[in-house]
């Protein structure tokens, strides 16, 4: 993930360099009058609705200058429609004045929706950016292949510092000094020497990508993975580059947080510390294209053309709606055809291997996590897209093996309220949702900066025991010194037949809730339009948070509510459904969503900023957990086999974690359904050897019973 793939427009403004010139130094008589008339526009504007990002504006001869403690410099010149733009007319902004003629805030004309700054000073401030050089470098690696990377270092100090390494796919070129201290502030502040790579086969390096390169056996002199290109990278880097400190840390979001691991198993032994931030881990398991064998259609799709269409980024757009697209294609197989760009090695790899055999075993992460060789902070979101389960089960095999009282080897988790990469971003939200404080800036300044000053500089500060996560509902910052916190007590929560939700074993087991499940109209798992993945304006990133409202009363899901909570039920750990079901087909997919029911109207009495009980909330329908289960691996992941049609089934399976209160007044919502699409390709609900290739006549509809003893099991915390 790169930091522009994954910016709404207001902060792509914020953090994006306009690569403006320096200010003239001498002013003349002409200008000091026009200084003087655009005087009365200096000051520092805060957004209404992000607080957190101010910015300054600084009054230039006929300009104005606006900078912000993540923005570099930019330059607005006055436009013939009443504003000031940047050049290229990228940003835009119009000043409001009240009746006497004093500037009191401005509207920013950039995004998709104006944005309100309101004038909290009248006195700018500079954002005290660190100037960092810049140089290219091709680095040898043992197979003789070589990777490039761009080394960035502060100017003002020749002091030796450790390395921060940032291991890549996506590119490395945008890598500027304003790009350092835009999107690492905190850590560019403190000073560091910035490497970001290229990986093999990917814009300017050498050799050839392979998605998501398995292990080799280390040891051996030619053999290379992304561990031994980690290991490599890190040997020339302590060696060559000057006024190094001889430590290095090593992170990365995403396709850079799996690289981050990488680097941590078998480590150069100058690597001190690690950062895998919603890494991918276990791909067919839980993470970017499949979810316990249900096939991630849409976005398998679309990330292997943008990965391997080119050397470089090539994510595209669709003309039609992907429901459409592909519902018409039929399998992935049709899919495939219908692009017209041929075969590609990962669109192969799904249509060779369904099911979890020795290709995507040997592509999960997790087998090697056999000891923390050096410490790891693990970083989460709870509405990630893409890779939610990585970060949890990376954490999970390595707390197994921490050194008990030793900050040495030790696993670190960080879980907070951010779709995939969010906390990158200075914002307090998250689609419809507020959490009243910019969350991805505490996570930043409060947690990443402190833990590599600690490892990476011997500097004190870093004192977390274990975990950290953001409490969602309550939204408060907490802490354990275990995760799952032991403190949780597994409760289940029945299905009941009735359409209720209890904590009170059902009197009939045997009691059901039926519905029809039908291949030929799947249920949408986002509110259309549904764009390709990464198109402009794509809702991909916060589709996990939307309103499931937005699907009506659809005969297809069922569903189970419990009456408005008396009390506030907090759970923390580790979701499971325990599902006993049936269905009239041989093969079908289960959907489990765990939602907190906003209360319809807002509550008279609570204050008007509590977002919980904020008005656009009223009735929200927000999944806090969710997950899918393929039923052919009912019995075995490698080996899917047919389901008794009629007959009752336990399917039980981990929606992951959560640290979420539901509040009082709200309800708790339970949804089972038999399809996700195009996000899941459709189950066709008859057994086939490769659902990959079905063809239209095995897509059947089936009869779905859920019986009254499906449970999830909550972990519920005590009552405080
Ligand atoms: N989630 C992306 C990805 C990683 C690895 C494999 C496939 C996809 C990413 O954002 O990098």
């Amino acid at each position: 993930m790169r930091v522009d793939r994954v910016m709404p427009l207001l902060l792509m403004a914020v953090l994006i360099s306009w690569g403006s010139a320096p200010v003239a130094a001498q002013v003349s008589a002409k200008e000091m009058a026009a200084t003087a008339e655009l005087g009365r526009y200096a000051g520092q504007y805060s957004f209404e609705r992000e607080p957190e990002i101010v910015w300054s504006i600084f009054a230039n001869g006929d300009q104005l200058t606006l900078e912000g403690r993540r923005t570099p410099a930019t330059k607005l010149a006055e436009d013939n429609r009443g504003g000031f733009s940047s050049a290229g007319g990228g940003l835009r902004l119009v000043f409001e004045q009240d009746t006497r003629g004093k500037v009191t805030g401005f509207t920013l004309l950039s995004g998709s929706k104006p944005e309100m700054a309101m004038k909290i000073s009248d006195h700018p401030e500079h954002n005290h950016f660190r100037h960092y050089s810049r140089q290219d470098v091709m680095i040898p690696m043992r197979d003789g292949v070589k990777l490039h990377a761009v080394i960035l270092r502060p100017t003002d100090t020749t002091k030796p510092l450790p390395i921060l390494l940032n291991r890549t796919p996506y590119g490395v070129d945008e890598a500027s000094s304003n790009y350092i201290n835009e999107r690492y502030t905190a850590l560019a502040q403190s000073g560091y020497i910035f490497v970001l790579e290229d990986i093999r086969g990917r814009y300017e390096s050498q050799g050839k990508f392979v998605m998501m390169r398995p292990q080799v056996k280390h040891g051996s002199r030619k053999a290379v993975d992304e561990t031994t290109d980690a290991y490599d990278t890190v040997a020339w880097l302590v060696k060559h580059v000057p006024d190094n400190n001889g430590r290095v840390g090593v992170l990365g979001i995403s396709y850079d947080g799996f690289l981050a691991m990488e680097a941590g198993i078998d480590p150069n032994p100058a690597v001190k510390a690690i950062s895998p931030q919603a890494p991918m881990t276990d791909v067919w398991m839980g993470d970017d294209f499949f979810h316990y064998g249900a096939f991630r259609q849409s976005y398998g799709y679309d990330y292997a053309l943008g990965m391997e269409s080119g050397k470089t980024n090539q994510f595209g757009t669709l003309k039609e709606d992907a429901y459409d697209y592909f519902l018409q294609a039929g399998s992935f197989a049709g899919a495939v055809k219908k692009s017209g760009v041929g075969m590609l090695p990962t669109w192969k790899a799904f249509l060779n291997h369904p099911a979890y055999d020795s290709y995507w075993r040997k592509r999960a992460v997790e087998y090697h996590l056999t000891s923390v060789t050096v410490p790891t902070l693990e970083v989460g979101g709870w509405w990630d897209q893409e890779d939610m389960w990585g970060p949890q089960e990376e954490y999970a095999v390595l707390e197994k093996h921490n050194e008990p009282y030793s900050k040495k080897h030790r696993v670190y988790l960080v879980l907070g309220p951010w779709y995939h990469g969010q906390w990158v971003q200075t914002t307090r939200h998250l689609g419809a949702l507020d959490f009243g404080a910019a969350t991805g800036d505490y996570y930043r300044e409060h947690l990443e900066a402190p833990f590599f000053a600690y490892y990476l500089k011997g500097q004190p500060g870093w004192n977390v025991q274990n975990t950290v996560t953001f409490r969602t509902g309550t939204d408060k910052w907490e802490r354990y010194s275990q995760w799952p916190p032991k403190s949780a007590k597994m409760e289940d929560l029945y299905l009941e037949a009735n359409g209720g939700l209890s904590f009170a074993k059902p009197e009939n087991p045997k009691a059901f809730t039926a519905y029809v499940s039908n291949p030929a109209d799947p249920v949408p798992y986002r509110k259309g339009p549904i764009t390709a993945t990464y198109a402009p304006g794509s809702h991909w990133y916060t589709w996990l948070a939307q309103d499931q409202r937005f699907l009506g009363h659809r005969s297809d899901i069922a569903t189970f509510e419990t009456p408005p909570l008396k009390h506030n039920l907090t759970v923390t750990g580790d979701v499971y459904a325990d599902l006993f079901a049936s269905t009239s087909g041989t093969d079908g997919d289960w959907v489990v969503k765990l939602i907190d029911v906003y209360p319809d109207k807002p509550n008279a009495g609570a204050p008007p900023d509590d977002p919980n009980e904020a008005t656009h909330m009223a009735g929200y329908e927000l999944m806090i957990v969710e997950q899918i289960f393929r039923g052919r691996y009912w019995k075995s992941f490698a080996h899917p086999e047919a389901i008794p049609a009629g007959k009752e089934e336990k399917y039980r399976f981990s929606l992951r974690g959560t640290d979420h209160v539901f509040l009082k007044g709200h309800r708790i919502m339970v949804q089972v359904q038999s399809s996700w699409f195009p996000l899941y390709d459709r189950n066709p609900q008859t057994f086939v050897p490769n659902i990959m290739k079905a063809k239209p006549g095995d897509y059947k509809a089936a009869t779905i019973h859920i019986f009254a003893q499906s449970h999830l099991e909550l972990p519920v915390m005590p009552k405080s």
